[in-house]
């Protein structure tokens, strides 16, 4: 299977993160790309296909703010990461701010996803090892790996949050559509929901989103996620969401997966993309259920059964040391 990855990718390495009312250090850290290249043989590096097929997905202010807001922290006279403290409660718009504080809270959900010099580029080229992924795949390629990090799909068209800026997974997916697939699914199974990346097709018919994740009641990102969440308009029923409770294992989990596969069969998906995070496993520091390196393999061959041309983006897993391990056992049931 080709596997892309680029080494600007490590760049982007803040040093603490807010959790849980403390500062611990970020756990979404250069390493864990480290570990998954180590186990799964290294990676090709993406073409760079330039900003089009970002600003498909994200607002063009919001790309924008993203690649000056480090520059503007530091013309604030503020030392360190890019860290907000100030959120409207509604997202009232027009908004006409000037501080970088304010456009902060404009542009993102949560507290946890400082911005660094380097997280641009290194967004920049997460966002490109999609492309190359799904281009890999709409060149006959049945599967291909993106080795996404950092991952993306709590953003959404113009916030980030969630230690995602671009969102990976609706890039490929909307790079597939303008290449002229009509249908297309992207089947989340990472323990978060992807909040993003549901709001981003919220309102469409042309693209699926399926997501299995820790019930919402109790786990990150909390607002979104829930089973009545099934998208508007044109979009309605063409959102799947399937939260399952803390300490899910195997079983529960793959019967939930082969609902989602049932339901993206059922909408005609002609491309997949698998929004994967290996933070499912049981000993993931930030979450709570109990996949094991093995059963990633049993879900992959499950996916794989579905007979799409898949593109995998990888989202979250924070278990360093089992990482490269589970993504190779994830590439090994393809
Ligand atoms: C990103 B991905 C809980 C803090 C949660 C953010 C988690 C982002 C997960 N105290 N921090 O979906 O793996
Ligand atoms: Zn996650």
């Amino acid at each position: 299977m080709r596997k892309f990855f680029d080494p600007r990718q490590l760049l982007h390495a803040p040093a603490r993160e807010l959790h849980n009312g403390g500062f611990t250090d970020y756990a979404e850290t250069p390493a864990r790309a480290e570990a998954i290249l180590a186990a799964i043989g290294g990676a090709e590096a993406p073409e760079d296909r330039g900003e089009t097929p970002i600003l498909a997905v994200h607002d063009a202010d919001y790309v924008a703010f993203l690649k000056s807001a480090a520059a503007r922290w530091a013309e604030a006279g503020r030392p360190g990461d890019v860290v907000g403290y100030v959120w409207p409660v509604v997202r009232r718009r027009p908004l006409r701010l000037d501080r970088i504080d304010a456009l902060i809270g404009q542009y993102s959900f949560d507290a946890a996803t400082p911005i660094t010099p380097h997280t641009w580029d290194s967004a920049y080229w997460s966002a490109q090892s999609a492309l190359a992924a799904a281009h890999a795949v709409l060149d006959g390629n049945r599967a291909a790996f993106a080795l996404c990090r950092p991952p993306g799909h709590h953003a959404g068209a113009d916030y980030y949050g969630g230690y995602c800026h671009l969102n990976a997974a609706a890039i490929a997916a909307q790079a597939a559509r303008d290449a002229g697939k009509r249908r297309v699914a992207i089947l989340d199974i990472d323990y978060h929901h992807g909040n993003g990346t549901q709001d981003i097709f919220w309102s469409r018919g042309d693209v699926f989103y399926a997501s299995l994740h820790a019930d919402p009641a109790t786990d990150y990102p909390f607002y979104w996620g829930h089973e009545d969440e099934m998208g508007e308009g044109e979009g309605h029923g063409a959102t799947l969401n399937l939260p399952l409770p803390q300490g899910t294992t195997l079983d529960a989990f793959r019967h939930a997966q082969a609902r989602a596969l049932r339901a993206i069969a059922d909408f005609g998906a002609e491309l997949l993309v698998v929004s994967f995070g290996a933070d499912t496993y049981f000993g993931d520091p930030i979450s709570a259920f109990r996949i094991e390196t093995p059963d990633y393999a049993v879900l992959a061959k499950d996916i794989a059964a579905a007979g799409l041309p898949t593109v995998i983006v990888m989202e979250g897993g924070y278990a360093v040391d089992a990482l490269g391990e589970n993504v190779a056992s994830l590439l090994s049931g393809f």
